[in-house]
């Protein structure tokens, strides 16, 4: 395998909204993440991901963006986003940014010119038809919920939209957009960006017929990514889309791709790959319900174990896949993949260490670091984003109470993890001096940053040590290059692998015990060093047997 220069790093996303505030107006800002930096570095990450900072109208927190070469004005300005940029590099870190490119906002330029002549040049940078028989020309619900058509005033025809009627959807098919898209990725490449973040990427190719499906709802639609399922094609979208920009300057991408089959795994991340990398979302798929958000399915210890696993066997002879426990979009993992006895810092150190040790590139969303959970709210106007309105909605429609809605709207809520990062105790969790845009989880009081930066035992200084061991000189060619093998799999409670390095024949055990009661296990060899631990254990040279308490996890050297 050819080597890359990402293969090593770790890296950390923004959600620049919720970071840091520096001019008190409740919303973070690029000056807030520039004085974040040294923390970061200490931290250990190299690569960081901004959530959109671009001109938008914010219908659904920037990833509806009216202009791709301005920086949104609650953010800062292009200068301070160059100083960012030179201060990253400074300290040897490289920036991403966030790439959406399957849709733009309605207030886009193009889309306004489209709309001013719907039959003119514009219309056919998005997806204008004509409906059928008075009704939309297909019967697809959106993901934020409603028809995926919406009418175009003063024509006969409507405009095609996956997420919020705000944000139409670009058409791929067409060339001169297509080049609009690569000169704008360029000129951001060529200001010294490391690469991208790709949103929704998949959803660029449309079957162009847009056929009616079988409706799965009361509502007689079809969830729109169904198409998506169904149409081939993307590949050489993504092929073109490379081809003309990443490729060109070694940069680093990953895609946000959803459900693709083992078969096209080699296509998307093998060594020419359309990305270097993709998330592994399979985790947080199990907990996907079929109707929303009010049916997901729990998660069982045993589906989440065996999903990571069975992924990580998938995808290590092909590429690298990157592991997240958490994003802007998904619950916080210490209150969804933990039980309620393990929703604590030793439940959140151990999760961190399966995550950050597994094979692949570890992403490290804002607040994991210091075990950040999710966050009740008691009404449904405490929420912002829109998919939880929407999601709030269908259950109450499905006949759930307000406290039922309620509820799943705490298990699954994307604002879960968009309250304001907890930086200290002081006020608004010392994120601003304003009230915050999105209030902040009550409990910024015992979880925050400045609590546990001068405490050795807490959930930040642990992230340190584990990035730390990650990427020290003797075992870091085990933890990038190595082999993943699955052990303990037929125990309730223990998560466990072994990291194989190749040429150094290096064997690490990352043994997590996620149950109640201590379990006693025989090692896979005869134990060499402990080389990290979140129980406080010291040492267990030459022992062939692990007694791992609950939710004790350790990470062991064994002779060759
Ligand atoms: O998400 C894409 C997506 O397909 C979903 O996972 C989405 O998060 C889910 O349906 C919401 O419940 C990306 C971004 O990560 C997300 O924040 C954006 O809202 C979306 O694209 C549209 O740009
Ligand atoms: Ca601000």
């Amino acid at each position: 395998m050819q080597k890359k220069w990402w293969h090593d790093k770790v890296a950390y996303q923004i959600y620049p909204k919720s970071f840091c505030d520096t001019n008190g107006d409740g919303i973070g800002d690029l000056r807030g993440i520039i004085s974040k930096l040294d923390y970061l570095k200490e931290l250990g990450v190299d690569i960081i991901w901004l959530s959109p900072i671009y001109k938008s109208p914010f219908v659904d927190q920037g990833y509806d963006i009216s202009d791709y070469y301005v920086i949104a004005e609650e953010f800062g300005t292009m200068e301070e986003f160059d100083e960012l940029l030179a201060e990253a590099k400074k300290r040897d870190m490289y920036l991403i940014m966030d790439l959406v490119v399957n849709h733009c906002s309605d207030k886009h330029e193009w889309f306004q010119k489209a709309l001013a002549d719907p039959d003119g040049p514009y219309a056919d940078y998005f997806y204008f038809r004509k409906g059928k028989n008075g009704n939309p020309p297909s019967n697809y619900r959106s993901y934020f919920g409603g028809n995926c058509w919406e009418p175009v005033p003063g024509s006969d025809k409507y405009y095609f939209h996956m997420f919020a009627k705000e944000q139409p959807d670009l058409n791929w098919e067409n060339p001169k957009l297509r080049e609009e898209i690569y000169r704008m990725i360029n000129w951001w490449l060529d200001k010294g960006l490391a690469g991208f973040r790709i949103d929704a990427i998949i959803n660029i190719k449309k079957d162009l017929a847009f056929p009616d499906m079988e409706p799965d709802g009361d509502d007689g639609l079809a969830s729109c990514w169904r198409m998506v399922e169904n149409v081939e094609g993307v590949d050489e979208l993504l092929e073109d889309l490379k081809n003309h920009t990443f490729a060109k300057k070694d940069a680093f991408t990953v895609g946000e791709v959803f459900n693709i089959g083992v078969e096209d795994l080699p296509d998307f991340i093998g060594e020419n790959g359309h990305f270097s990398t993709i998330f592994d979302f399979s985790a947080h798929m199990l907990s996907d319900g079929e109707h929303g958000w009010y049916d997901a399915p729990p998660i069982s210890f045993d589906a989440w174990k065996k999903a990571i696993t069975d992924s990580q066997m998938r995808v290590q002879n092909v590429g690298f896949e990157a592991n997240i426990i958490e994003n802007h979009d998904e619950p916080r993992g210490v209150s969804r993949f933990l039980p309620d006895y393990a929703q604590n810092a030793d439940g959140a150190k151990m999760l961190g260490t399966v995550s950050v040790l597994l094979r692949g590139i570890p992403f490290i969303y804002q607040g994991q670091e210091i075990g950040m959970t999710n966050c009740h709210r008691n009404d449904i106007s405490e929420y912002d984003d829109i998919s939880t309105k929407d999601q709030y909605q269908v259950a109450i429609d499905a006949g759930c109470t307000k406290e039922e809605a309620l509820a799943c709207c705490y298990e699954n809520s994307r604002d879960n993890a968009r309250t304001p990062m907890q930086w200290s105790a002081d006020e608004n969790g010392g994120f601003s001096t304003h009230a915050p845009w999105l209030a902040v989880n009550p409990n910024y009081k015992e979880i925050n940053v400045s609590e546990q930066e001068g405490r050795a035992d807490s959930v930040l200084s642990y992230y340190k040590e584990l990035i730390t061991l990650r990427k020290s000189p003797e075992y870091e060619e085990t933890f990038v290059y190595g082999n993943v093998e699955p052990v303990y799999e037929d125990t309730d409670t223990v998560f466990g692998f072994m990291r194989m390095g190749k040429e150094n024949r290096q064997k690490i055990l990352v043994a997590a015990n996620y149950g109640k009661e201590a379990v006693s296990l025989p090692l896979p060899g005869t134990a060499k060093k402990l080389l990290l631990s979140n129980a406080g254990r010291r040492k267990l040279a030459d022992a062939d047997h692990i007694t791992l308490e609950s939710l004790e996890t350790a990470v062991v050297l064994l002779k060759a």
